[in-house]
């Protein structure tokens, strides 16, 4: 048996690895960091405070959200609300984090049954070698073995016409059947940074600012209902992708997300210094979700 703390650096190393991988792949990251180094809002790229992090996979038999959550469990994550996106044929759900300082989690699954018979035949095609759920397999306490396991092939390398197929009718299950377990996402927390950066308004113009391309379906700036969660997200970068027949095409790979989380109107009489993660808005919100995953559809990377 291992203790809570074992699992925490066991929880430390693999974010650490799913980061770096992702900024290699997210170029945006690295120039949004800088710019905020340049502009004095930040010293270093550990000064940011990470909101949460997204994955996407596929609701077949032995995978979907009930195979992926069994990591981030096993590291002391609590399962919060379920969302359902209807139109996307998307299940997600978001899970609240061992200690405030790790990011939240975000898991979405396709809802692949609802899908056309040639779509599902597509995804089962390269779905059905994976016939036991493979995070059972795992041995969750060994760091570079989850950290090998997120970021290998769980099946075939699609053919680019599949792929094709696959984006006419789910742009979600185009990117999940190249993308895989790749982070989608991670989320830089604003309203902690200096006046003039913490609310999104602002973030959004030092980022147009700064040239970068952010996701406009719905509005830039996405606001809950209830006002207390304000969200706004860059384009997916386009990353040169290799299918199965030796033909490359240029797809969407992930994106980078901005989030403010204002105080609830309960704790809105206390002094700033005394304003904690738990005094402002948690969870997500639908509405604001749904138009965020089209930040690597095609409608907004071809803009
Ligand atoms: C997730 C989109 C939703 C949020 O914060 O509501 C989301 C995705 O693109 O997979 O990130
Ligand atoms: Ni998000």
């Amino acid at each position: 048996m291992t203790t809570p703390s074992e699992r925490l650096k066991t929880l430390d190393a693999v974010l650490d690895g799913l980061m770096s991988r992702y900024q290699e792949r997210v170029p945006d990251v690295l120039k949004i960091v800088d710019a905020l180094i340049d502009e004095n809002v930040i010293r270093v790229a550990d000064d940011i405070e990470n909101d949460h992090i997204a994955f996407r996979t596929m609701g077949v038999p032995s995978l979907g959200i009930q195979s992926f959550e069994k990591i981030f469990l096993h590291y002391g994550y609590e399962k919060r609300e379920p969302y359902d996106f209807k139109e996307k044929k998307l299940n997600a759900w978001w899970y609240s984090p061992p200690k405030p300082h790790y990011p939240r989690i975000f898991v979405s699954e396709l809802r692949v049954r609802d899908l056309s018979d040639a779509a599902q035949h597509v995804i089962y095609k390269y779905t059905d070698t994976v016939v036991f759920d493979p995070v059972n397999a795992l041995d969750l306490d060994d760091a570079g073995a989850v950290d090998q396991f997120l970021h290998q092939p769980l099946w075939q390398i699609p053919s680019l016409d599949d792929y094709r197929t696959l984006l006419n009718e789910s742009e979600y299950a185009a990117w999940v059947i190249y993308n895989r377990y790749y982070l989608n996402h991670f989320t830089i927390s604003v309203h902690n940074l200096k006046p003039g950066y913490n609310t999104i308004q602002d973030f959004v113009a030092f980022l147009e600012r700064r040239g970068i391309k952010l996701n406009t379906a719905g509005g830039t700036i996405k606001t809950s209902p209830d006002e207390g969660l304000l969200q706004a997200s860059t384009v997916a970068q386009m990353i040169d992708a290799e299918f199965a027949d030796g033909k490359t095409h240029r797809i969407a790979g992930s994106y980078v997300e901005f989030a403010e989380r204002r105080v609830l109107p309960e704790f809105r009489h206390l002094p700033a210094d005394q304003i904690r993660r738990e005094h402002r808005r948690d969870g997500f919100e639908a509405g604001n979700a749904d138009k965020i995953f089209e930040s690597t559809f095609t409608s907004q990377t071809g803009k």
